[in-house]
């Protein structure tokens, strides 16, 4: 087993590291930028180094600091968390020729889905469905472009092959307008990702957004936990997750997780990670692979009863999966809400004191939090401050769980999205389920409200 583990994040996903390190016997060191020194998790970790300022370029993606904290504090494995370090192939390169264990899989993986021509080819010959696509790279010439389009058929998207996340995409409905978008694009991707390769895609209109967790453990074995309905999303943020994906037939819902699966034995796969699909007209098509546990992971945990960090860090620790597929029936329905510091109006960050601070409770509640009264919520980071998680026997009890919670739950200070996380779970649409990814940006337009 691992003997102590360096937390290469904060927030908190920190303090659920920390968590399954403590229940695991592992020791922890917290490591922290001057912006986080007085947080309360830190005081559940062993050791805690300050690794810099706040900026998170000088503190959280600061490779060297992080080595030299693990190296200086004698921690043999480190993990990043989602975010920052957490799919940095150069960061797991660095690790492991430390000496320690990435709790992650191999750099190759992380480089191998990081691109994502390369990602969809090595998976697309692992049998997983995937959105037809220029088949590599997009050449330099408009006209070869232009055909590659044509045999798609409008509208199609380009996309940065660096990119991912919703960064470094064109639609293009018109060929008179795909010079200039992938132009654009092109420039855009090189001066983001220092990479202008693109690559084209059929465009699909209105899709849901369905995602399968995985484990794998590089040793011939992996697994897959089920699927997540994220398509409650504005701007790229996802603001509600859910398990199982409502209206998805159950052979259809297997099929895929088995299809995902099998890919992982195919490329070896280690660790935790995430199949990315949009589905449209009762069909999944593979975009991307997250080689990283999630913020919407508690979701999957409720409905299976398996506990991911706890899982990453075993695999971590060098042993085999000790789940098998056989094992993993999930029951019941979870519903994330992740509740983020901003002004619900402009959705502007909203840093500060939290001045005061009530968490809902009782059966089926689950909130993971690093905030208590007094804490800050620095400027400098995301705008997640809390993940708000319930269970209910079935979609209909967990939903009205998440309302009564949402009304029981008070952060004072600082202004959050809670308002906006009430509207939507008592909106007609959110309660049938099903919506496309443009749903909610169309609900909130129809309804003349910024909230
Ligand atoms: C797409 C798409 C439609 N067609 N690809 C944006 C995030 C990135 N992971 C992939 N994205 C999309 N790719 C094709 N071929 C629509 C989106 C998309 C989206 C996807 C998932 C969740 C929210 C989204 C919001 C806007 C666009």
């Amino acid at each position: 087993m691992l003997s102590k583990v360096l937390i290469a994040n904060r927030g908190e996903i920190a303090l659920r590291i920390l968590r399954a390190c403590r229940e695991l016997g592992i020791g922890t060191v917290a490591a922290y930028s001057e912006a986080d020194r007085d947080q309360s998790y830190l005081s559940l970790a062993d050791q805690t180094v300050c690794i810099g300022p706040a900026p998170a370029d000088k503190s959280y993606l600061n490779m060297t600091a992080l080595l030299s904290a693990a190296d200086i504090a004698g921690a043999d494995g480190i993990h990043p968390g989602y975010g920052f370090l957490s799919e940095s192939d150069t960061f797991a390169d660095l690790v492991e020729k430390a000496g320690l264990t990435f709790i992650g899989p191999r750099a190759e993986t992380i480089r191998l889905m990081g691109d994502k021509i390369s990602a969809k080819l090595s998976m697309r010959e692992a049998g997983v469905p995937c959105i037809p696509d220029s088949g590599g790279p997009l050449p330099d010439s408009v006209s070869e472009a232009a055909d590659i389009a044509a045999r798609l058929g409008y509208p199609i998207i380009i996309k940065a092959s660096a990119g991912g996340g919703g960064r470094g995409m064109r639609v293009v409905c018109r060929p008179e307008e795909l010079a200039k978008k992938i132009s654009s694009t092109r420039q855009e991707a090189k001066l983001a990702f220092a990479d202008d390769t693109l690559y084209m895609e059929k465009y699909l209109e209105y899709p849901r957004h369905i995602e399968y967790q995985v484990l794998g453990d590089g040793q011939g074995h992996a697994i897959h936990l089920g699927e997540r309905d994220c398509s409650m999303q504005r701007r790229n943020q996802k603001l509600v997750e859910e398990s199982p994906a409502p209206h998805l037939p159950d052979d259809q819902r297997l099929k895929m997780g088995r299809i995902v699966a099998e890919a992982c034995v195919r490329i070896g796969y280690r660790g935790a990670g995430t199949f990315e699909f949009l589905y449209e007209n009762n069909e999944f098509h593979f975009i991307e692979m997250n080689t990283r546990l999630q913020v919407e992971h508690p979701v999957t945990e409720w409905v299976t009863g398996v506990d991911l960090v706890k899982q990453q860090l075993l695999i971590g620790s060098g042993h085999c999966l000790e789940l098998d597929q056989s094992m993993i029936h999930p029951q019941g329905h979870a519903i994330e809400c992740r509740i983020n510091a901003e002004d619900p109006k402009t959705v502007f960050p909203s840093a500060g004191r939290i001045t005061n601070f009530h968490s809902p409770g009782g059966p089926g509640i689950r909130v993971d939090s690093y905030m208590s009264r007094g804490c800050l919520v620095p400027a400098q980071y995301d705008s997640l401050v809390a993940k708000l998680v319930v269970y209910g026997h079935d979609r209909q009890s967990a939903i009205a769980r998440m309302q009564t919670a949402l009304k029981e739950m008070k952060i004072e200070g600082i202004k959050t999205n809670i308002p906006l996380q009430q509207h939507i779970l008592s909106d007609p649409g959110y309660l049938k389920g099903g919506m496309n990814i443009h749903y909610l940006e169309q609900m909130l337009k129809a309804g003349d409200r910024t909230v």
